[in-house]
């Protein structure tokens, strides 16, 4: 590639060349330092998705970095045929970090979620004793684990899940945030587990009653149920606490976790749990080419260091008070704005427009002309999770020119 790179370009070449399966903002970006991005031509963005919340530690994090090239020029990839010496310091470092008996490491969100499944399934039949092939799980309408084949047999999204199927069986949904509901699919002896979004991320930042995870964790243990959290989003300190759970107290039979356990450097992604569940799988029935490889193993100590080190479950809590409060008076100033929820640093603003407008898409458009960058979820939700390094006075700036452009904006 001879011709100097211009960011209508790049958009080009993806579009001659690359599957159409997303729909990006017109913004191309070629480089990234913390909470900033910045695009081909120079142009200068505060980054408020962080690669949905994998970048969390900042963009090219140098603590991270450097276990990642040090690693890189040592040794990359063993497969699991043999030992390494990364994977295990990792395992213990990541067990104890979260407080679990193991950890299976893989690589993206979805393998992690699939890992699970079969975590449950394998548990329910070995030590349950459900019968053969009859275990069914309990997911939540507007869930989103991912894009393989069985995860999209849980999604009742017709865009995660239209057009592909035939589907995964054993899945009982119920509606999000309802324990009624809950409850009542739990009476079915073949249930062996209930997986669940602390916060419904893609759905549109839903936050669930207070108490709900814990109640729901008490009804799955008063049933033999395993609660299996599924933390890829709202884990690594994003919303306040190391992992979402944590705000009720509720220790999962199986946390998934992945984006930011790399800071956005590497694909990696881990499944916890403690013996009785984790030894139900046996060598041979489970595994990955690039799971738990010795770069993974070293980028993923790093990225959880950053997270003590740098206090980002603290920063999280506050800052993100900072942010729904200064977002919040936007309701009474400003009639687009229909609400503001969240946690921590997982926010989103409710536009008091029809999902089908493209009032959302375009307040977009306009943030990104100055200079912060979100993206709609769901037509009229704009989800705001900034990386966790974003100090207070680059937030008070964003939030400024955020404001300015919903103060602004003509419907
Ligand atoms: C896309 C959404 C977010 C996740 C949760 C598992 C996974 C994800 C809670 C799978 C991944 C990503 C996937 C990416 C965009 C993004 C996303 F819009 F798709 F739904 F964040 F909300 N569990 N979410 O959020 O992890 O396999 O991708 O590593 O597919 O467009 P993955």
């Amino acid at each position: 590639m001879t011709e100097k790179m211009t960011s209508q370009l790049a958009i080009e070449l993806e579009d001659k060349y690359g599957a159409h399966n997303y729909h990006p903002l017109p913004v191309v970006l070629s480089k990234g330092e913390g909470a900033l991005v910045w695009d081909v031509e120079g142009k200068e963005y505060f980054d408020f998705l962080s690669a949905y919340s994998a970048v969390n530690q900042g963009h090219c994090h140098p603590k991270i970095i450097n276990a990642l090239i040090d690693q890189a020029k040592t040794l990359t990839l063993t497969s699991r045929a043999f030992y390494n010496d990364a994977l295990g310091v990792y395992e213990k470092f990541i067990t104890d970090f979260f407080g679990y008996d193991k950890v299976l490491p893989m690589n993206t969100g979805a393998e992690g979620d699939e890992t699970a499944l079969k975590l449950c399934r394998k548990w329910a039949y070995d030590k349950k004793g459900i019968a053969e092939n009859q275990a069914k799980i309990i997911v939540c309408e507007n869930n989103f684990h991912g894009r393989t084949i069985t995860v999209i047999s849980m999604s009742t999204d017709p865009d995660s899940r239209g057009g592909f199927g035939p589907y995964t069986p054993g899945f009982v949904t119920i509606p999000y945030n309802d324990l009624a509901a809950l409850e009542t699919a739990l009476e079915d002896p073949n249930i062996a587990g209930f997986l669940v979004e602390p916060i419904q991320g893609e759905a549109g930042v839903f936050v669930p009653d207070e108490g709900y995870l814990k109640k729901a964790y008490e009804m799955c243990k008063a049933k033999n149920v395993l609660f299996i959290a599924d933390e890829v989003q709202t884990g690594i300190a994003r919303t306040g606490r190391l992992i979402a759970c944590e705000h009720e107290g509720v220790r999962p039979d199986i946390l998934i976790l992945g984006k930011a356990l790399s800071g956005g450097v590497y694909p990696v992604s881990a499944v916890l749990a403690d013996d009785e569940v984790m030894l139900c799988i046996k060598p041979g029935q489970h595994g990955s080419t690039f799971g738990g490889n010795p770069v993974a193993a070293r980028v993923a100590i790093a990225a959880l260091e950053v997270v003590k080190e740098e206090n980002l479950a603290e920063r999280a809590e506050h800052l993100g008070k900072i942010f729904r409060t200064e977002m919040s008076k936007l309701i009474s100033e400003c009639q687009l704005v229909a609400h503001v929820r969240g946690k921590g640093l997982l926010n989103a603003i409710i536009v008091n427009d029809s999902p089908e407008s493209h009032t959302a898409w375009n307040l977009c458009v306009k943030m990104a002309e100055s200079g912060v960058l979100a993206k709609p979820t769901h037509g009229n939700i704009i989800r705001f999770a900034p990386p966790l390094v974003i100090s207070e006075d680059q937030l008070h700036e964003a939030i400024s020119r955020i404001r300015k452009v919903f103060l602004e904006y003509k419907m």
